[in-house]
């Protein structure tokens, strides 16, 4: 069955973020200020279409998407660029293309137990980072 990113995440780890963060010209006061934050995923799955909010003291972003459905993404808050979105799952990997001015940009998620995996691509850096499972109260 494939998996379901429904819940709530925070973050545990965080690789090479300035790199990526530099890659999409973020400037350095704005690096140093993210660099000390840990965000969380709130995700909503519902069969194909998805909406993901990552929240923080900083910046808040939620994007929307169904699975196979190209859309128009506007990065506002964060790199305030526009993309060509198309989000598709293959084999429990969540797999975005963000198509616009930036070469190689997008991401993945997967799930493993308790960790949801996020590897954020722009140009020739990869950010690693790791959020852990909330649990709900039953
Ligand atoms: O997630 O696209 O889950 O959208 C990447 C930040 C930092 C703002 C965050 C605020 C890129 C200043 C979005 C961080 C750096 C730096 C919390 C990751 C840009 C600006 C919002 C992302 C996908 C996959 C869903």
């Amino acid at each position: 069955a494939p998996p379901d990113f429904s819940g709530t995440w925070n973050m545990v780890s965080n690789e090479n973020f300035d790199r990526y963060m530099q890659s999409l010209g973020i400037d350095l006061i704005t690096r140093n200020l993210a660099k000390l934050i840990k965000p969380q995923k709130i995700i909503e799955q519902s069969g194909d279409s998805f909406v993901i909010r990552t929240l923080s003291s900083l910046r808040n972003y939620r994007v929307q998407f169904t699975l196979g459905q190209e859309f128009d993404e506007d990065t506002k808050g964060l790199d305030n660029r526009k993309c060509k979105t198309l989000v598709t799952l293959d084999n429990g990997h969540l797999i975005c293309v963000q198509k616009g001015e930036k070469k190689n940009r997008g991401w993945k998620h997967w799930i493993n137990g308790d960790d949801l995996h996020l590897e954020l691509s722009c140009e020739d850096q990869v950010c690693k980072q790791v959020y852990r499972r909330v649990q709900e109260a039953c």
